[in-house]
C-alpha cells in the first residue's frame, strides 16, 4: 500500500479563507467550494492552458472539468485569445447589433438543423428559462416536464428535483421559490418512458413542453436508452407539447450538431451555453422559425438583455466553432475519451471494484456503482466515501476530476495519448493508496 501524497497549498488556503469573509461559502456557484467531496480549500486558479491548470500556489492538474465544459479546445487557444484580443481593441460592448452576430447565428443554424432561427442570451440559465416561457407562450399551457437529476440552470421553476450543486449538497428543491411556481414544473425518472406517459394522460391539456438534457450531464453522465428520446419525440407530437432539448452542456461537445444530430432527433427548441462562447459568457436558445415568431420584438414573448449577443462572447464563440471543424476533431475526442474510460474501467477490474462507466464523445463520467447506470436513483447508490477518498487521491497526484458524482467530466482537444498515460498511472497508484 501506498501513501497517499498531500499538496500543500498554502496560498489557496489563506485565499479561501478570505474570500469566506466576502463571498457566501467562499465561492460565486456552489459546486467549486467542493462541499460535494467532503469540505477542504477549492482549487485557486491563477491560469490554465491547454490541458493544464496551474493554481495559486504553482500546482499544475490536468484538468478535466475544463471551466465545466466550455473548454473544448483546450485552455486559452492561441487563436480564441487572438479573436478576443482584436475584437476588445474596438469595444467591449456596445448594446446594438453587430455584424458578428450574424455570423455566430449562421454557424449555430449551419450545425443545428432543428434551429431555424436563434436568440444570444449571456447564460445557460437564461437560455432555458426563455426557452419554458417561449413554450408557454407558443402554447397557452402552463406545465412543464423535466427529469429527476436533470440541471438546467437556477430558474425558479427548474430547481425541482434538480442535478448538480443541488443534488450534490442534498438540496430536494432550492428554498425560496413559491410552491405556485413549483407546481407547474412536473418530474419523472430519467430513461422512463412510462412514467412520462402518466404524466401525458394526468395532464396533458396543460404540458407545455418537455425539457431534458438528451444526455445528461448534470447527474454525472447519463446516456438516453433506445428508444427513450424518440419516444418524448413522439408523446410531445401526440399531446400538441414542444419538446425542449437543453444542449448548454452536449452541444458542440458530444458532436457539432449536439446529441440531436447524432441521434437523429428533432427538438422544437434547443438551449445552448458553454462551447458557443469559448469561454467567454453566452447562451443561445433557437427553434422551429414559427415558434421563435413569438420572441419580442417579432412576437410577444418579451426577453432581452443588454449583453446579449456581446462582440466578445461572439467572437470567441465564432472561432471555437470554426476551430472544432479541423478534420476528424470529434473522431478524435471520441476515440481518446474512449480510451481513458477503458482504462478506467479497467482498473475498477483489476482492484474489484463496482463500476459503471458512461461516455459520448468529450464527455464521461466513472460512478462507483454496479452497472447499469440509467437514472437519478442508480447515481444515488454511489459510495460517496470511497468517491470523496478516489478525488482526493487524484487531486493530490495532479488530476482534476469533477469534484461530485452528480457532474461528469470533460476532455478536450488537448487530452491525447500522454493525458490519458498520467491520468491512468495516477489512478492506479490512488487505487493502490485507497483501496484496502
Ligand atoms: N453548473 C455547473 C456545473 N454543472 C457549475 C458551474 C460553476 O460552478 O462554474
Amino acid at each position: 500500500m501506498t501513501t497517499t501524497p498531500t499538496r500543500q497549498r498554502p496560498l489557496s488556503d489563506a485565499a479561501f479563507e478570505t474570500a469566506k469573509t466576502l463571498l457566501p461559502g467562499g465561492v460565486n456557484s456552489p459546486v467549486r467550494a467542493f462541499k460535494s467531496v467532503g469540505g477542504g480549500t477549492p482549487l485557486f486558479l491563477q491560469k490554465a492552458k491547454g490541458a493544464t491548470i496551474t493554481d495559486i500556489d504553482g500546482h499544475d492538474y490536468l484538468d478535466y472539468v475544463l471551466s465545466w465544459g466550455p473548454a473544448i479546445l483546450g485552455h486559452a487557444h492561441p487563436q480564441v485569445v487572438e479573436a478576443v484580443r482584436e475584437t476588445a481593441l474596438n469595444g467591449l460592448s456596445f448594446g446594438c447589433p453587430t455584424v458578428l452576430e450574424n455570423l455566430l447565428a449562421k454557424a449555430v443554424i449551419d450545425r443545428f438543423p432543428a434551429m431555424e432561427t436563434v436568440r444570444f442570451v449571456s447564460s445557460g440559465t437564461e437560455a432555458v428559462m426563455s426557452a419554458i416561457r417561449l413554450a408557454r407562450a407558443f402554447t397557452g399551457r402552463k406545465k412543464l416536464i423535466k427529469f429527476e437529476g436533470c440541471y438546467h440552470g437556477h430558474a425558479d421553476s427548474l430547481l425541482v428535483k434538480a442535478g448538480s450543486g443541488v443534488a450534490t449538497l442534498g438540496i430536494p428543491d432550492s428554498a425560496g421559490i413559491s410552491p405556485l411556481v413549483a407546481q407547474e414544473t412536473l418530474t419523472a425518472p430519467f430513461n422512463d418512458l412510462e412514467a412520462v406517459m402518466a404524466l401525458f394522460e394526468a395532464y396533458g391539456d396543460d404540458i407545455a413542453g418537455v425539457l431534458i438534457e438528451p444526455v445528461a450531464g448534470n447527474m454525472g453522465c447519463v446516456l438516453p436508452m433506445n428508444g427513450f428520446l424518440q419516444g418524448l419525440r413522439e408523446m410531445c407530437n401526440a399531446y400538441g407539447s414542444l419538446l425542449i432539448f437543453d444542449e448548454v452542456m452536449t452541444g458542440f461537445r458530444v458532436h457539432s450538431g449536439g446529441v440531436q444530430t447524432l441521434y437523429n432527433i428533432a427538438p422544437d427548441i434547443t438551449t445552448l451555453g458553454k462551447i458557443i462562447g469559448g469561454g467567454m459568457p453566452v447562451g443561445a436558445y433557437g427553434g422551429r422559425a414559427d415558434i421563435m415568431a413569438n420572441v419580442a420584438p417579432q412576437g410577444t414573448m418579451y426577453q432581452a438583455g443588454t449583453l446579449s449577443g456581446n462582440p466578445l462572447g461572439m467572437a470567441a464563440g465564432l472561432k471555437t466553432l470554426q476551430l472544432l471543424e479541423a478534420p476528424n476533431t470529434y473522431e478524435t475526442l471520441d476515440a481518446n475519451a474512449k480510451k481513458l474510460v477503458a482504462g478506467m474501467a479497467g482498473l475498477c477490474e483489476q482492484f474489484k471494484l463496482p463500476h459503471s462507466t458512461q461516455q459520448v464523445g468529450a464527455m464521461f463520467s466513472l460512478f462507483f456503482v454496479e452497472a447499469p447506470v440509467h437514472n437519478f436513483a442508480d447515481v444515488c447508490k454511489t459510495d460517496r466515501a470511497f468517491f470523496n477518498q478516489f478525488f482526493w487521491g487524484m487531486l493530490n497526484r495532479g488530476i482534476y476530476l469533477a469534484p461530485s458524482p452528480f457532474e461528469a467530466s470533460f476532455t478536450s482537444v488537448c487530452h491525447q495519448q500522454a493525458e490519458i498515460d498520467a491520468t491512468l498511472n495516477a489512478m492506479e497508484d490512488t487505487l493502490r493508496s485507497v483501496v484496502i
